[in-house]
């Protein structure tokens, strides 16, 4: 068997890439042009297709690290060696040769060198930058239109081919004029894109070849940097994780969705509007199976008819509020903007009942209070609603389960963790205490206290909020009856806890003073049935109101 090395192809001057996929194994056998890895800047995706078809052996590289053209990124086994040609960097894979000559356009001011710096407007040509050997690459987006006022490095437009997508930044902040270009129109190198009224004209002449592929720091606040996306740019990310915890964990600060260019095409083909699907894979990357998803779900809530917006429901129409007094825009907080998503997705999704109760802790409440004052370390009812509900779970294993994507099947989990609301300034979030099953009162007590705090202080690590079976939202500790909390998808069900009072309870032959605590039940009505979840919650109410049953 001959082996020979695949190398990262030509991406243009700019060094050091991350790789954002690698999507093969070692001892995987693959078809020629099939991607192997998927490389990823501000600007541009690129996959590196195999020249040939063979066995992938000795991978040397994986996601995050970063690569220039003629790194060896693996090897390839094959019937016979890869000829000269099949070696030679990026025949099909890197078409447009990277997204940082796209920025070396950098389109000179037609005001010519040496113009006198006076404010007025110059018109500048603005051209598609050189992009390789290759003529015709579509244009996929379109961004910007006549007359609009673009800022320098502004997206004008999005070019893409099979393996690669980049966008062509405004060389200058100015107004387009004359534009020319249409969606589908294939460009190479050259072709005339617009004109750009650039205000100042000399004095701000374009600025001189910005790598595209440097890095940009995109922190928290800060506004992102739109991706190589057909996504419009601002459009807010959607995040997930895969399969389990809420979907906010792991989401990197102001993340703009980012897809493949494969996975865009299925996108278009389908219809469907990539800014609006939530990316389950790496670093919020779209996968297909998003793609399909979402296509799914759009489908099964297409109304009847009627004006609609995103999956099929009315939109809620806007309204100008300054007409009847003064008001103010207040941003929203990243976590309030990701778990308003995560909320929405679960409300829309999961058929939700509610199931009310009130659990007797007078006994809990003694024990609990005694235990606090005795020990010196703070009791809160939190830790004991914990150990009640993994007893329950336990008994009723349905309330241990996740329904499977492909909804035939439940998974149902050997372990227990449940995950509390805590409320903080900025929103909501969901700390998950790991094998509640083998830990006793005292250890969940110290858990629970030191999430709360770490929720509080902004310092959760998204580790400590994955891997959640169950969650448990308490206002016991500000007040009100019952409410009605939303399932924390993909788990299935939560308990809401409301604020214990004494009342008067019948006792068969008088009414005795009893510490009743407020339950809300709400579950999956696909996962489970009314009878069951009702029998759960009495269940629950009786480890509560006497919790040497859990010891049972
Ligand atoms: N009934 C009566 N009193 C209660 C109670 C209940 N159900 N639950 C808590 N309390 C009491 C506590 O005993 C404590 O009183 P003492 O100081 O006298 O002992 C006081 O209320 C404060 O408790 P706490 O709420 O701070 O502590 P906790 O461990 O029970 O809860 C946490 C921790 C993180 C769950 C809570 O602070 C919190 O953030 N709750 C809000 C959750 C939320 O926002 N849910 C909504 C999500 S859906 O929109």
């Amino acid at each position: 068997m001959a082996k020979t090395d695949v190398i990262v192809p030509d991406i243009g001057d700019y060094e050091n890439v991350p790789v954002i996929e690698v999507l093969v194994k070692d001892g995987q056998r693959v078809e020629k042009d099939s991607t192997l890895i998927t490389l990823e800047s501000e600007k541009a995706t690129m996959e590196v297709p195999a020249p040939a078809a063979g066995v992938v052996r000795g991978i040397r590289v994986k996601v995050g690290d970063k690569v220039s053209k003629g790194a060896v990124i693996m090897a390839l086994e094959g019937e016979v060696p890869l000829t000269p040609e099949q070696q030679k960097p990026a025949p099909q894979p890197a078409p447009l040769a990277s997204p940082a000559p796209a920025r070396e356009v950098a389109t000179r001011s037609a005001a010519g060198e040496g113009a006198v710096a006076v404010a007025v407007a110059v018109p500048m040509k603005v051209t598609v930058p050189d992009i390789g050997d290759y003529p015709d690459v579509p244009v996929i987006e379109v961004l910007v239109k006549d007359g609009d006022a673009v800022e320098k490095d502004q997206p004008l437009l999005v070019l893409e081919s099979e393996k690669s997508t980049m966008e062509v930044p405004a060389p200058s902040a100015g107004t387009v004029r004359g534009l020319q270009v249409k969606v589908g129109q294939k460009l190479g190198k050259g072709a005339p894109i617009c004109m750009l009224e650039v205000a100042g004209g000399a004095e701000s002449p374009p600025s001189p070849l910005t790598p595209a592929l440097s890095p940009q720091k995109r922190g928290e606040g800060e506004k992102p940097a739109p991706l190589a996306s057909p996504a419009p740019a601002g459009e807010v990310a959607a995040q997930g994780a895969a399969g389990e915890g809420p979907p906010w964990i792991g989401q990197a600060a102001g993340q703009i969705p980012h897809a493949s260019p494969a996975v865009r095409k299925l996108a278009r083909e389908f219809g469907v509007d990539l800014s609006k699907v939530s990316g389950t894979g790496p670093k919020g990357r779209i996968t297909p199976e998003d793609v399909q998803g979402f296509t799914k779900r759009a489908l099964a809530a297409a109304p009847a008819g009627g004006a609609t917006s995103g999956a099929g429901i009315p939109a809620i129409p806007a309204v100008d509020f300054s007409q009847f007094g003064e008001v103010e825009r207040k941003p929203l907080a990243r976590i309030r903007k990701i778990s308003a998503q995560h909320l929405h997705r679960a409300w829309l999704n999961i058929p939700h009942v509610t199931q009310n109760d009130e659990a007797d802790i007078t006994e809990l409440e003694a024990f609990r209070k005694a235990q606090s004052e005795e020990s010196g370390i703070k009791l809160t009812l939190l830790p004991f609603l914990m150990k009640a509900v993994s007893v329950a779970m336990k008994q009723y294993p349905e309330f241990n389960a996740s329904l499977a994507p492909d909804g035939e099947n439940l998974v149902l989990k050997k372990y227990c963790n449940i995950g509390f609301a805590a409320d903080t300034e900025n929103g909501l979030v969901v700390p998950v205490v790991k094998d509640i099953w083998n830990k006793g009162i005292a250890q969940l007590a110290q858990e629970c206290s030191e999430l709360a705090k770490k929720a509080r202080d902004g310092k959760v690590k998204p580790d400590e909020m994955k891997g959640g079976c169950f969650s448990i939202s308490s206002l016991g500790g500000i007040g009100g009856s019952h409410f009605t909390p939303i399932v924390n998808a993909p788990e299935v069900a939560i308990l809401g806890v409301s604020r214990a009072q004494m009342k008067p309870v019948w006792d068969g032959k008088a009414f005795q003073p009893r510490l009743m605590c407020p339950l809300s039940l709400s579950y999956d009505h696909r996962v489970i049935d009314g009878a069951y979840a009702a029998r759960f919650i009495v269940a629950l109410g009786k480890q509560l109101a006497d919790l040497r049953r859990a010891l049972l």
